[in-house]
């Protein structure tokens, strides 16, 4: 009789016990807070079997390089890197499907989350059966800290919307803190948006199936190391997230962006015609056409960074990119005026006409400058402060540890 393959690893491996938790925690220049997060990991999850996956997005400070240093200390510490990418939702997908723990949590690096509580949420996972526990802000005594009453409003408002796209009762569908179980995260996988800072959110408006769901409370805190890297493009996101799972997917969310773009670009177009004609006196030929080039130029930035920021161009690639979708967009322009033109002779109503036109001129515009301006094989971009990595890894001394820590 055949061996089975488990028996053979079995015969080559040191014994190692099942993995109890795994943490991942997405980073962007989180340097100066990545000593005291392990620190406390290491203080907190003594006792469990864990692993803590890191996914930092080469950022320029140097923060995989310094998790890297810990990570040659203690096998417990990993740090998948990811150049050319930005992304929280899809960091925490990749570090989520690079474990084999059976239970993951999600966490930010920037110890805002609190993680003594992590215990407590395996705690009620494993004994209510759960397929999720949340860190809520919003109920079971936690709290929101400080925070700017703007901020409060807008996450409130983003609440009231996020109830509408789960079929589970939660206080803080928003959280960015959780333990989800990784067999309902594999389930789940192929059809997430990926998107965005809402990860538990997408999660939850994915699964098919009812999801059995906890909370525990804690008090959010304040960020006192680094910046936050919430901005407008990661709101605009939250957007792409609702729309995309309101739709079910039938509409590529990124058409739709491409679309409100447009519509913007139409503003521009209208308002620069009117500046050239009225103000500037141009004949009208002129005055469109320089009309058109603005509002291109101005669809490819907004393009550039809100449509494409996963696949954001710079430096000589932004120039050719500029060039290649103001050439799509020409001819787009063109087969949108033939198109209607010959649409309205054969009887078609102009509105109709007119409508017809524009939509096969944003369906090719979206076709071509997905396929070949924001695919072009740009270089990769690699951590840009190469001397400050250097000089953290000069100055790099392994932290004390903790009890149960590092080397333990
Ligand atoms: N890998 C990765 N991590 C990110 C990205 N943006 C934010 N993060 C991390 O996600 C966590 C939460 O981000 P933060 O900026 O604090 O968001 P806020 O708490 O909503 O202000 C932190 O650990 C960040 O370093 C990103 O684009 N890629
Ligand atoms: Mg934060």
């Amino acid at each position: 009789m055949t061996e089975s393959r488990t028996d053979n690893i079995a015969e080559f491996s040191p014994a190692r016990r099942e993995l109890d938790l795994a943490v991942v925690l997405p980073t962007f220049n989180e340097r100066e807070n990545i000593p005291e997060v392990i620190g406390r990991l290491f203080a907190t999850l003594s006792g469990l079997e864990w692993e803590a996956i890191f996914v930092d997005d080469d950022s320029p400070d140097g923060t995989a390089e310094l998790i890297d240093s810990y990570a040659r200390e203690d096998r417990r510490i990993r740090c998948i890197r990811r150049v050319g990418r930005r992304g929280l939702s899809s960091a925490c997908i990749e570090g989520m499907l690079a474990t084999p723990a059976s239970v993951v949590a999600v966490m930010d690096a920037d110890l805002q989350h609190d993680e003594s509580i992590l215990p407590k949420m395996l705690a009620k996972l494993r004994g209510e059966a759960l397929d999720v526990v949340v860190a809520t802000r919003n109920a079971d005594g936690g709290s929101m800290s400080d925070f700017a009453p703007a901020r409060v409003i807008l996450s409130r408002l983003g609440q009231r919307v996020s109830s509408v796209m789960i079929r589970c009762g939660l206080s803080d569908p928003m959280s960015g803190f959780f333990l989800v179980r990784r067999s309902l995260f594999l389930e789940v996988v192929n059809e997430l948006h990926g998107g965005g800072f809402k990860f538990l959110l997408d999660i939850l408006a994915t699964s098919r199936q009812p999801v059995r769901v906890g909370e525990v409370g804690y008090r959010f805190r304040n960020r006192v190391k680094g910046t936050s890297k919430l901005d407008i493009s990661v709101a605009m996101e939250y957007l792409f997230l609702v729309l995309s799972k309101l739709t079910g997917g039938i509409i590529p969310t990124r058409f739709v962006i491409f679309a409100l773009v447009g519509a913007i670009g139409l503003v521009v177009n209208l308002g620069f015609l009117s500046l050239l004609l009225f103000r500037f006196h141009m004949g009208f030929s002129a005055a469109q056409a320089w009309a058109t080039l603005a509002a291109m130029t101005c669809n490819f930035f907004l393009n550039n960074q809100i449509t494409y920021r996963d696949r954001r161009l710079h430096g000589v690639y932004l120039i050719l990119g500029l060039a290649t979708f103001c050439l799509a967009c020409s001819f787009g322009a063109w087969a949108n005026v033939s198109f209607s033109g010959n649409l309205l002779r054969s009887g078609v109503p102009w509105y109709l006409a007119g409508l017809a036109g524009t939509l096969l001129s944003a369906v090719w515009n979206y076709s071509v400058s997905n396929l070949f301006t924001w695919q072009m094989p740009q270089r990769r971009r690699v951590s840009e402060a190469t001397d400050s990595v250097k000089a953290i890894q000069a100055s790099y001394e392994p932290p004390t540890p903790p009890a149960g820590g590092l080397g333990a």
